[in-house]
């Protein structure tokens, strides 16, 4: 005969194996991407993110204040424009992408600096 513990233990399992597994896939969880901005340069300057996925710029320059915008002249505005405040060292903003597209942003200071953040959805 089975000590009681044993027997409890067997038909516990037996009782989980019959059990259906419902098996739900969490969604994927919102991500968090990070951009420095150093000599004169987003690094990295493409990233591919999922829509809901946040992007943080963060100026690590010493003494120049830069920005992130969409404003660029003379190109289509996407379909979740942003315009950054300037930001001095060691600044940083946050934006969250919601919409898939691909997003070119430029430094409004600085309009050589590019960057690039491709949305999928
Ligand atoms: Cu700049």
């Amino acid at each position: 005969m089975l000590p009681t513990r044993r027997l409890a233990a067997l038909l516990l399992a037996l009782l989980a194996a019959s059990v259906p597994i419902l098996a739900v896939a969490p969604p994927a969880a919102a991500v968090e991407q990070s951009v420095a901005i150093k000599d004169f340069a987003y690094a990295p300057a493409n990233i591919q993110i999922n829509a809901g996925d946040t992007v943080t710029w963060t100026n690590l320059e010493a003494i120049i204040p830069h920005d992130v915008s969409t404003k660029i002249p003379g190109e289509p505005e996407p379909a979740q424009p942003f315009e950054s405040p300037m930001l001095q060292p060691s600044e940083s903003v946050s934006v969250t992408f919601s919409t898939p597209g691909v997003y070119q942003y430029f430094c409004s200071l600085h309009p050589t600096m590019l960057g690039y953040v491709t949305v999928v959805g």
